[in-house]
């Protein structure tokens, strides 16, 4: 597979947008297509082809990498009255990269090779900065061969590419990182909170908290942003949302209770429903006292 492969592209939300632009700059034919179009207009400047349906996209593609919001939007985009699996040609390969279920890559996998297309499963950590510059973290669960077929499409987006198992293996790795990633969030915001109640400056806080032994680049990246009074979305409140949830029911499905993450659920449903659904994740700061909004 090389950059004369023609790659697909289908999601062009805050994720999707930068991951598309980066496979039209490493030069490879692209064609792409959003429920929203005006969202394909900066891909379309870097040469990439703007389908009129979800179907021509899948129709012209080699690859299809597919960015969407969660297991429905993805069932919904490839089997629903959208067409894209009956449009793939035969031999495609699809390569999701969104944040989705164990269960829901296993089924969607057997459901395409019926229609002799394979299926790459690859979450992603990193947001919208690493989004941007090309150096996300690719969580891959697939047939090796797959991922060989795929990898240079993968390294147009990511600077690092983990391969964990068969179809599946990816997501439930993305849900374990996610359910600390989140639950790391969800904390810093309370102790933040905690702190700054007390007279602490919160400035002051993220330094300690950077120099002591649980140091993680998320305490200041995410902490400076409430210093700086910034919630725009690098990732939505929402999908944080969604990751806490598809955590506690992969979990659930296996008998296991995860009963920290359930506070952190608690939270961030709580910070949606205040209207912060939609800003950056560390939002859900405002959750931590219950009056405010
Ligand atoms: P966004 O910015 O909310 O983007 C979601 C994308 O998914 C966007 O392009 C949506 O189209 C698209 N979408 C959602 N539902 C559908 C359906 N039913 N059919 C077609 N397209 C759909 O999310 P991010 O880019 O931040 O994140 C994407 C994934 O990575 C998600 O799983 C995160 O958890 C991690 P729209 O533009 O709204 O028309």
């Amino acid at each position: 597979m090389t950059e004369t492969t023609s790659v697909g592209f289908i999601g062009l939300g805050l994720m999707g947008g930068p991951m598309a632009a980066n496979v039209a700059r490493a030069g490879f034919p692209l064609t792409v297509w959003n429920r929203t179009p005006a969202k394909c207009e900066p891909v379309r400047e870097l040469g990439a082809r703007v389908a009129t349906t979800a179907a021509e996209a899948a129709a012209a593609s080699d690859v299809l990498v597919t960015m969407v919001s969660d297991d429905a939007a993805l069932e919904d985009l490839l089997f629903g009255s959208a067409g894209v699996a009956d449009a793939l040609p035969s031999g495609a390969v699809v390569i999701d990269m969104s944040t989705t279920s164990p269960a829901c890559m296993e089924s969607v996998a057997t459901r395409l090779a019926e229609r002799d297309v394979r299926f790459v499963d690859s979450p992603v950590f990193g947001s919208t900065e690493p989004a941007t510059t090309g150096d996300l973290w690719a969580i891959v669960g697939a047939d090796a061969d797959d991922l060989a077929r795929v990898r240079p499409v993968l390294d147009a987006m990511c600077g690092t590419v983990f391969h964990m198992g068969p179809v599946g293996a990816g997501s439930l790795m993305k849900v374990c990182g996610n359910l600390i990633v989140t639950g790391m969030i969800a904390l810093l915001g309370e102790s933040l909170t905690l702190g700054t109640d007390g007279g602490l400056d919160p400035a002051a806080m993220l330094d300690v908290l950077d120099a002591i032994d649980f140091t993680s680049p998320l305490w200041k990246g995410k902490g400076s942003l409430v210093v700086e009074g910034d919630y725009a979305p690098r990732f939505p409140l929402r999908h944080a949302l969604k990751d806490v949830r598809l955590a506690r029911s992969v979990a659930a499905s296996r008998g296991l209770d995860l009963r920290v993450v359930a506070g952190a659920e608690q939270q961030y449903a709580a910070a949606a429903e205040a209207g912060h659904q939609d800003d950056d994740v560390i939002a859900v700061v405002h959750a931590v006292r219950p009056t405010a909004s």
